[in-house]
């Protein structure tokens, strides 16, 4: 086997990016004078008296994302009009010269305590491009000024999941392109938040490469050094050789990690791929688009899109002018997370009996169906192919699969086969590709008393954690 596909093998996520990935759903929240102004990027000269969310609630907005099954928030404590939720004392542009609580109030406070009394985790996200402060583009200056503000939130607000940033940059007043210091924030969120995952423009998480709720078939985790690397070298492109920078990946190519990519490259990481999206068309709140709602049947789409593909999925719900969010975008993620909650209820793997072809001594087949994703099954080192046959004891209903790597010992999966016996005869009911953390597989409603799972190609020594067998019926 070639090395580098052996090396791709033992590649292997952080504590924090496995900490994102076993929460799977969690939600963004945009909320700013835009909500007020009724655009999408403000221009930075908004008068903060504008905002103004007299029922703002925190639980309210909690309690809906729990009912949909997310695990965690976070906010945009600073977009790029440059008004902060928080007092912050940089600047005069925040919540502190809004009517709202009389200027006494701090979003970020309470959205953090009720997330924190609601159980789920709590994030940042602030934006770097800043429209309103004077310093922006006077790139040490303006460097300062950021590292103050995040050094707030990463001191203030207890702990943080993740901390997400975007790459947009402008020009500041004075003419210049405004230079971030990508390293020196990096920095101190590991060292005021080590457990915090920085994202999308950090070398945590990856974006998935659109907004659209778009999911790759073959999400890898394990890619090209050179695509964690590129946003900031972005930056600095002119210091880079032309060639190699025309030879550098990007979020949004279709290929990440297939063996035709990785075998060129002389480094890999684990870098794992977060879907974004809005409920809505916008980011932020428009009454227009009320009745624009994502449908149940697209959410789920994308739930198994991404979730259900080796993903995280960043769904965003923009809070309304009351400081709310609207009653449309709560009725549809309580109709997700019912719809999810009711498939996944009934594990009929959990009293099936499993054979494999072969296992590593300790690491036997029973371990897929234990329901402990810290145990799992794998064969020799330097086996690519295995089969595990599964007995539910009796004829059963199902129509969805769920599979899981034990990705703590990395992503080797690459192509798989769900067959079932009818008489003698195995019968294809679903072929994929990569699994990783999960990939959730759905079909049309059989009903059967033997399946089979055939690993057809791998790097390695395939895992698995998990098999569940689920009826959405
Ligand atoms: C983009 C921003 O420009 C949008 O306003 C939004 O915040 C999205 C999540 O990221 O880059």
């Amino acid at each position: 086997m070639n090395s580098m596909i052996r090396n791709a093998a033992q590649v292997r996520p952080s504590d924090r990016q496995l900490t994102v990935q076993e929460m799977e759903f969690y939600a963004f929240v945009h909320f700013t004078v835009n909500t007020y102004t009724d655009k999408e990027w403000g221009m930075g000269n908004e008068d903060p008296s504008i905002f103004n969310p007299t029922e703002f609630d925190a639980d309210q907005w909690v309690e809906a994302c729990k009912a949909a099954g997310m695990r965690g928030l976070i906010l945009t404590c600073k977009h790029h009009d440059g008004f902060c939720l928080w007092p912050s004392v940089y600047t005069d542009h925040s919540v502190q010269h809004s009517p709202w609580k009389d200027g006494k109030g701090d979003i970020v406070q309470e959205v953090s305590e009720a997330c924190r009394k609601g159980g789920i985790q709590f994030g940042i996200y602030l934006s770097p491009w800043d429209r309103h402060e004077q310093s922006y583009g006077d790139s040490p200056l303006y460097n300062a000024y950021f590292r103050n503000q995040l050094r707030e939130l990463l001191t203030n607000y207890g702990d943080l999941f993740c901390v997400w940033f975007d790459g947009a940059c402008g020009e500041g007043p004075n003419g210049k392109r405004q230079v971030y210091d990508w390293e020196s924030y990096y920095a101190l969120i590991r060292e005021l938040q080590p457990n915090a995952a920085i994202s999308v423009c950090g070398p945590d998480i990856r974006w998935c490469g659109n907004e659209a709720g778009h999911c790759r078939e073959s999400e890898w985790s394990v890619v090209p050094a050179s695509l964690r690397d590129n946003e900031r070298i972005q930056e600095k492109s002119q210091q880079v050789d032309d060639a190699e920078f025309a030879r550098r990946y990007s979020s949004e190519d279709k290929d990440l990690g297939s063996r035709e990519v990785i075998q060129q490259e002389s480094e890999l990481v684990w870098y794992p791929a977060e879907v974004n999206t809005s409920i809505r068309p916008g980011w932020f709140y428009h009454a227009s688009e009320d009745d624009k709602v994502k449908s149940l049947d697209e959410l789920r789409r994308i739930y198994y899109g991404s979730v259900g593909g080796n993903a995280m999925f960043l769904l965003n719900i923009p809070p309304d002018r009351r400081g709310l969010f609207h009653e449309n975008d709560v009725a549809r993620l309580r109709e997700l997370g019912e719809l999810i909650r009711d498939t996944f209820k009934d594990n009929l793997a959990a009293h099936a009996s499993v054979q494999s072809s072969e296992s590593m001594e300790g690491q036997p087949a029973s371990n897929m169906v234990d329901g402990n994703n810290d145990t799992y099954w794998c064969p020799q080192e330097g086996t690519e192919q295995a089969i595990i046959e599964v007995d539910l004891k009796h004829e059963a209903t199902f129509d969805h699969v769920v599979l899981q790597e034990h990705i703590r010992s990395g992503q080797r999966i690459e192509r798989f086969v769900l067959e079932y016996r009818d008489g003698e005869e195995w019968k294809s009911l679903f072929r994929g590709t990569v699994i990783g953390y999960k990939r959730i597989c759905r079909f049309d409603s059989v009903r059967f008393r033997y399946i089979r799972l055939s690993i057809t190609e791998s790097r390695w020594c395939p895992t698995i954690s998990n098999i569940g067998i689920y009826s959405s019926l």
